[in-house]
């Protein structure tokens, strides 16, 4: 029995989701053949296709799992479901229009031609907002419509917004936010589920892992009780003698979004010699 996961060829996502999957241990022969790869120690095939065609294949299980943007699932409209959100890729799908414009809100939008690559996500969003407007499908360079008089607006994935903002655009609406995600198919078997379950189990204790800091510390002994009520960890922090006397060295796991704020108080509280660490893998 084997998983067959389809992952983009080339492009935004192919680096880090072969980097995911090395990350959950397994390894991937660079076989001359691109098409196909098989990893040496998981019972899993890597497809490497197109990311268009990615939510296709898995509904018709030519693949059992994929890895593809929310933005290109949701535009896809196939029956798959998402396994797991798997924090790259992110972007936002947003409208945008010449940054000369007198940009009202959506009505702006009534009449008006919108060039986009996500027609169908588009106009689910100008049903929503009950506007009329004419949806041009282009398949590419859609920042520069405006300039050469297809579309008075686009809708089009930004991450920085450096493009937008190269062609004399403006962001004015978002509509989708999108990461990466880890789709299945409905009908998996038992065994394709046990498998499936198996790596989810190791791509969450990876993700837990980019979410956390190991931190080392030294704390004098009278600052001890204080400075470890400030350390969530695990369970509770490890606490180990230095060899200077008076002083402690303390182990704890600090989760990236209080981090800074618990380091300041750490400090304030008399801690020194901070270590923070990356943690490769975490189980809980
Ligand atoms: O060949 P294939 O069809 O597989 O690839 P593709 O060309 O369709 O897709 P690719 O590789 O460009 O993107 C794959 C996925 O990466 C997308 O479907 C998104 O889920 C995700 N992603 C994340 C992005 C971006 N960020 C992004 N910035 N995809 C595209 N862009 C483009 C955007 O279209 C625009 O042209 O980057 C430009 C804007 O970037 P900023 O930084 O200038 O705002
Ligand atoms: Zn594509």
């Amino acid at each position: 029995m084997i998983l067959r996961i389809a992952i983009q060829k080339s492009g935004r996502l192919n680096e880090d989701s072969l980097k995911l999957l090395k990350e959950c241990g397994i390894d991937i022969s660079n076989g001359v053949n691109r098409l196909k790869a098989e990893a040496s120690n998981f019972p899993l095939e890597v497809y490497f296709f197109r990311d268009d065609d990615i939510p296709q294949y898995v509904e018709d299980g030519v693949a059992d799992i994929g890895i593809v943007g929310e933005n290109v699932l949701y535009e896809k409209k196939k029956s798959v479901e998402i396994a797991d959100k798997l924090g790259f890729g992110k972007c936002r799908l947003s409208i945008a229009v010449d940054k000369s414009e007198n940009y009202a809100g959506v009505e702006s939008l009534r009449g008006k031609r919108i060039a986009t690559t996500y027609p169908v996500i588009v106009q689910q969003y100008l049903d929503e907002k009950n506007v009329t407007a004419e949806i041009h499908e282009i398949s590419g360079s859609v920042e520069i419509a405006p300039g050469i008089g297809l579309a008075e607006a686009i809708c089009d994935l930004v991450s920085s917004g450096s493009t937008l903002f190269m062609n004399g655009l403006k962001e004015v609406e978002t509509i989708l936010k999108s990461e990466a995600v880890l789709i299945k198919n409905s009908k998996l078997d038992v065994e394709k589920q046990r498998l499936l379950d198996k790596l989810l189990f190791r791509i969450q204790s990876v993700k837990k892992a980019k979410n956390n800091k190991y931190v080392l510390l030294n704390a004098p002994n009278d600052q001890l009780e204080e400075i470890i009520k400030l350390l969530p960890g695990m369970k509770s922090p490890t606490v180990l003698p230095l060899a200077e006397s008076g002083w402690s060295s303390v182990h704890s796991v600090l989760n990236e979004n209080e981090f800074w704020e618990i380091i300041e108080k750490l400090k304030a509280a008399g801690a020194q010699g901070i270590l923070v660490v990356p943690i490769e893998k975490m189980v809980l």
